[in-house]
């Protein structure tokens, strides 16, 4: 049973400015693949890194935009977990004091907005908008199956998914405000992330440079865990709502 250590709630009561990375980790428990795990079934024979690149899609556009529709209605099954719900509670709190909150994920569900997150900075796109190739008119996408792959525009354009591919630069403004926030912030929480995907992961230097006290929850270890302050090694499902209720109720209970 995970017992968190006070100096982490200390600092999760007293931090003025609290930056969170999640990565797919963190909607492991809600029943969905990680990224380097995505590729299950008849998606096994390939690697995710290959299938998630403008090359892959010039290559087979049907093969790629399928892949990508099989896992935005395996996402529109899913629903946020207990990590997703605590995080939401934390924000609240901190917004509630007047403190600064940034929550940055690399993550392409959209659960954290389900759950209730707010400002959410998405690094990396999301399954649900697709973007025509030739015009560049984006739709939401909540629809069952695509009646053909790639999906076509109005236009007659191919649609892709409007994510961030490996080899594609991250959406500018998204990047400079998780910039910003990192290069700012006391506490930065790296949670569910391998953190070897870049420049995403770089925000994690970008937090110990200015200073900032690292906290990583991943039931694994990661290339940050040494310069990690706490490591805490369990899923987040688990660790979040924990570590939430003990600072929240040693909040509430009286003085003394
Ligand atoms: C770019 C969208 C250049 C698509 C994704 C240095 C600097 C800059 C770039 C590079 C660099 N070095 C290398 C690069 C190139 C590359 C890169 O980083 N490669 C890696 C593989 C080495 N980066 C890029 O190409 C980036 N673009 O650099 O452009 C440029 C510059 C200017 C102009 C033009 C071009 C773009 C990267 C974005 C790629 N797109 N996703 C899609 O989803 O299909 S990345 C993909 O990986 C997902 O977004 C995912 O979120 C992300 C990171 O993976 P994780 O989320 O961490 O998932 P993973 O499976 O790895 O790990 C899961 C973790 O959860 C594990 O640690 C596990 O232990 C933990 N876990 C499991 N269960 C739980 C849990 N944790 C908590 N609770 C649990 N229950
Ligand atoms: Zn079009």
């Amino acid at each position: 049973m995970y017992v968190p250590d006070p100096k982490i709630l200390a600092l999760l009561r007293i931090a003025d400015s609290v930056v969170v990375l999640t990565g797919s980790g963190v909607s492991a428990e809600s029943g969905i693949p990680t990224f380097r795990d995505a590729l299950t079934g008849l998606w096994s024979k390939f690697d995710p890194a290959d299938l998630a690149t403008p090359e892959a899609f010039a290559r087979d556009p049907a093969m790629v935009s399928r892949w990508y529709d099989e896992r935005r209605r395996n996402v529109a099954k899913c629903t946020p977990n207990a990590g997703h719900i605590a995080l939401v509670a934390l924000q609240r709190r901190i917004l509630a004091a007047g403190k600064r909150f940034t929550l940055i994920t690399q993550n392409v569900d959209r659960l954290h907005q389900a759950a209730g997150s707010t400002d959410v900075i998405e690094l990396h796109g999301t399954l649900w908008t697709w973007r025509c190739m030739d015009c560049g008119v984006e739709t939401e996408e909540r629809g069952p199956a695509f009646d053909v792959y790639p999906p076509r525009c109005v236009c007659g354009g191919p649609r892709r998914p409007a994510v961030v591919w490996f080899g594609e630069e991250l959406p500018k403004h998204e990047h400079l405000k998780a910039q910003r926030a990192a290069g700012s912030c006391r506490l930065f929480i790296s949670l569910g992330t391998s953190a070897v995907v870049h420049p995403a992961a770089g925000l994690i230097d970008l937090a110990l440079r200015n200073g900032a006290q690292l906290l990583e929850v991943n039931p694994q270890e990661t290339p940050y865990s040494h310069r990690a302050h706490w490591c805490i090694r369990g899923p987040s499902g688990e660790v979040l709502p924990r570590l939430m209720d003990a600072v929240f109720v040693s909040d509430k209970t009286p003085a003394g």
